[in-house]
């Protein structure tokens, strides 16, 4: 193993006691009931229920226990004993609770009953069923249009999801905007524009064949962690993985597997990375460009020595389009510019470079490292020009591997929750349920915030999330959030959005999917769509948090037919009480994703949607796959200027996006707190800092407006110089609406420009 890659800051490998210890800490403050060990051996198999976290898939030969540290937390984090109910919020009113931190917030519990703000008191008050539809429904209706928004974060099942989608194109708009809008978005755009699908490409035995992964912006050991066994596999079969990131994240560093009693005992570690390359944030696509070049000189030593081509040449000319002119650009560019904007060595991206060519299938992984930058859609263009160089997309072992966040933000996706008309059959929906579809696109988040900002956007109904923490600009969000005519959180824990009540305002509490979801026809099970294309049946069997829950389902319903016209066609009712009903109008919507869904839902690994890129089948433009000529060496909007540094906006082990579960992020050796700022030790030094100092960032973005964090203690990290690192969602309060990807317009929040500022 190369000798750069150590972890002076964290405290141990990913996995291993370090994850059976964080699992039942959080055991211990969210108090679960005892059954919660029968409820995880449940998890993520046949009959069971499919993991409330990410999306990683599920594979066909499970594990006993298929979880892993970040979905049992998710687990005990729903199956808590505590309690958020109208007692609570009698002692509380929100201008109190908008001093409480996130984490302090879902710990009071699982919210309990629908609740109505009271603008007379500041305060949540119970309310009924009825009387939240219908007030809704009334308020709906009277409302423009266009002025609303349906926003969804990927928890809810596909079920729910597509009867959301119908109920927002029968009310008349396509405003659905989804978290992936902030997240794989740049996916869903950018990959299109190259090879033609929204989603990745490989599938479960590709992981098992492949020689090489390469890792871009991907945090496996925090946030997919059961990625973590088929990588430990594909080690000890001796495929290579180089990782291109910033920080050095122990999941990507080495592993003991908390599932390998031996490994356990032992303390056997598997060193997952055979190459760390700490590029600067928003360095890749000179990375990239820098193992381009060293494929195209070793093709060139091939051809004058008369060896086999190092290009796959018959690929090339068959599948693809744009080659010659990538190929002058990858020759063109001195290696001078590459390091400069890499912040890596020429030797270092040569080593990458000879794993690259040396391996016959290779798999790239990306995530928001990639995804969540000004030229996010660049990065991924520039991720397929390397894998089609040497057709590594659509073969065995090798593909294009997103990795999706929420465990069913794909699948939402898939069955109509998109602000695009072009994506919808909306030929379909007309034939289904006789009524037009609007025919007008939709508002995505970035756009659903200005509205706000603007004051045409009046109304959000969210199904899950926490978009105001979410988002960035959160101090003009709190305010023109709160300006709305009408929120309604569908939710299953209180957050930071509830504390900004519109002026009509609703928390309709949801069960979760480990519990039991009691309709007229028994107990309803629900479906989900993995990272992988994959489609699996989810039954929940926990007694509900409270008597007073409604499935999401049952509440997309509720609201439906209180503020649609009636109409024969849409049977809200029934398909409430039995969801198989839901599931074959999905079929009749989507007939070649969706064939014998109801019969398939429960095969082992779920079944398989089918993926056209996976077969060499481009749905681009050119009906090729498509190298693109990079127009930039970096991701970014702007220059490097003096005192101006790139922040980098983390995750940390012990949190799933806006839920803090607690202050340990141990892989970083950060305990205790979040506000800290992260900078390597020749930048504090430079900048006249020192370890431990409380500073503040301030917004160095182009418009100029005030925009700043303050409180954050400066420790030293290894970084590349010139890039920061803070916590998300705190830091959101630095970034601009304005500063997103170039062409899906995702927030670019892995690279926020700043500058320091002590008092
Ligand atoms: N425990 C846990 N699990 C989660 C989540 C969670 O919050 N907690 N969130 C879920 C969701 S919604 C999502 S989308 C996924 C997110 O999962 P990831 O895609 O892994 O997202 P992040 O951790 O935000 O960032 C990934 C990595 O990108 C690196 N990075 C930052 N900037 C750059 C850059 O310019 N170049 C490169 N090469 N790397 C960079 C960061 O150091 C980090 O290691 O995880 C899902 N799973
Ligand atoms: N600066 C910065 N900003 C970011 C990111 C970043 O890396 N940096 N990441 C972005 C990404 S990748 C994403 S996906 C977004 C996430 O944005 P969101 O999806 O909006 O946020 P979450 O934190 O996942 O939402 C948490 C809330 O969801 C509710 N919830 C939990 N489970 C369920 C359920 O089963 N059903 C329902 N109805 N509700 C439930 C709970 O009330 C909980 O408080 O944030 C984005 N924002
Ligand atoms: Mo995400």
């Amino acid at each position: 193993m190369a000798d750069n890659i150590s972890n002076p800051e964290g405290k141990g490998p990913a996995g291993g006691w370090g994850s059976v210890k964080s699992i039942f800490r959080i055991y211990g403050e969210s108090s679960p009931p005892p059954a919660f060990l029968e409820t995880l051996s449940r998890q993520n198999k046949p009959g069971g229920f499919m993991c409330v976290s990410c999306a990683w898939p599920k594979p066909k030969n499970y594990h006993p226990f298929e979880f892993c540290e970040n979905g049992a937390k998710a687990t005990m984090w729903d199956l808590t004993n505590s309690r958020c109910g109208p007692d609570f919020f009698k002692k509380h009113t929100v201008e109190e609770l908008k001093g409480w931190k996130d984490h302090d917030l879902e710990m009071t519990g699982r919210l309990t009953h629908p609740l109505r703000f009271d603008h007379a008191t500041g305060q949540y008050v119970e309310a009924t069923w009825n009387e939240a539809f219908q007030k809704i429904g009334a308020t709906l209706k009277r409302l423009e249009k266009k002025s609303v928004v349906f926003y969804s974060s990927g928890h809810a099942g596909l079920e729910a999801s597509y009867l959301y989608a119908l109920l927002a194109r029968a009310y008349g708009n396509n405003n659905l905007p989804q978290s992936s809008n902030m997240c794989h978005e740049t996916t869903s755009v950018g990959l299109t524009k190259v090879i033609g699908s929204p989603v990745g490409t490989i599938v479960w035995e590709d992981l098992e064949k492949t020689d090489a992964f390469f890792f871009f912006g991907q945090n496996p050991g925090t946030n997919s962690p059961r990625f973590l066994h088929p990588l430990q596999e594909a080690k000890k079969r001796g495929a290579k993985i180089v990782t291109f990131n910033p920080v050095i994240e122990q999941g990507l560093v080495s592993f003991v597997n908390p599932q390998n009693p031996l490994d356990m005992v032992t303390g056997n570690e598997t060193k997952i990375s055979d190459q760390y390359l700490q590029v600067q944030a928003g360095g890749d696509v000179a990375a990239m460009l820098g193992i381009c070049k060293t494929v195209v000189e070793a093709d060139d030593a091939a051809v004058a020595a008369g060896r086999a081509r190092v290009l796959d040449v018959d690929f090339i000319a068959e599948h693809t389009t744009g080659f010659d002119k990538f190929i002058e650009c990858v020759r063109d560019t001195p290696w001078s510019d590459i390091v400069r904007e890499s912040g890596l060595t020429e030797a270092d991206l040569r080593e990458a470079g000879a794993t690259y060519i040396a391996a016959k299938r290779v798999i790239g992984v990306y995530g928001m490292g990639l995804t969540q930058h000004s030229q996010g859609g660049l990065n991924i263009a520039m991720l397929v020009n390397l894998l089609l160089l040497r057709g590594n997309i659509g073969r065995e072992g090798a593909g294009c591997c997103p990795v999706r966040g929420h465990s069913n933000v794909q699948g939402q996706r898939t069955v109509g929750i998109a602000e695009k008309t072009k994506l919808i059959p909306m030929d379909k929906l007309k034939e289904l349920f006789d009524f037009d579809p609007p025919t007008e696109d939709g508002t995505h988040i970035v756009d659903a915030v200005k509205g706000m900002m603007a004051g045409t956007i009046r109304a959000t109904i969210s199904l899950g999330g926490n978009l105001l923490r979410a988002v960035p600009d959160q101090v003009d969000m709190e305010r023109v959030w709160a300006e709305q005519e009408l929120t309604v959180m569908v939710s299953t824990k209180l957050n930071r959005s509830h504390l900004f009540p519109g002026k009509e305002a609703w928390i309709l509490p949801c069960l979760s999917r480990t519990e039991i979801d009691m309709q007229a026809t028994g107990n309803q099970s629900v479906t989900t769509e993995d990272s992988f294309s994959h489609i699996s049946g989810s039954i929940g069997k926990r007694t509900p948090a409270s008597k007073q829950l409604q499935s999401e389902l049952a509440i997309v319903t509720g609201i439906a037919k209180a503020t649609l016209d009636h109409n024969p066609k849409l049977k809200w009712d029934e398909w409430t009480r039995d969801y198989s009903l839901v599931r074959n109008l999905i079929e009749a919507t989507y007939p070649d994703d969706f064939k014998h869904y109801n019969q398939r839902m429960f095969e082992p690994g779920g079944f398989y949607r089918g993926n056209d890129a996976h077969d060499r089948k481009w749905n681009t433009e050119e009906k090729k796959a498509v190298f693109t000529t990079p127009h930039q060496l970096n991701a970014l909007s702007f220059e490097d200027a003096p005192g101006r540094f790139r922040l980098i906006t983390m995750r940390s082990n012990d949190q799933f996006n806006t839920t803090i579960y607690g202050y340990s992020d141990r892989f970083r050796g950060i305990e205790g707190t979040r506000d800290v700022l992260l900078m390597c030790p020749e930048d504090i030094a430079a900048a006249g800092l020192r370890e431990g100092q409380v500073v503040s960032l301030v917004s160095d973005f182009e418009d100029g407006k005030h925009r700043e964090l303050g409180g954050l203690t400066v420790r030293a990290h290894k970084l590349p110089r010139g890039t920061i690192g803070g916590y998300y969602p705190e830091c959101n309060v630095l970034n601009a609406i304005d500063h997103h990807d170039e062409m899906s317009k995702t927030p670019a929040s892995k690279a926020i420009p700043v500058k320091i500022v002590s008092h």
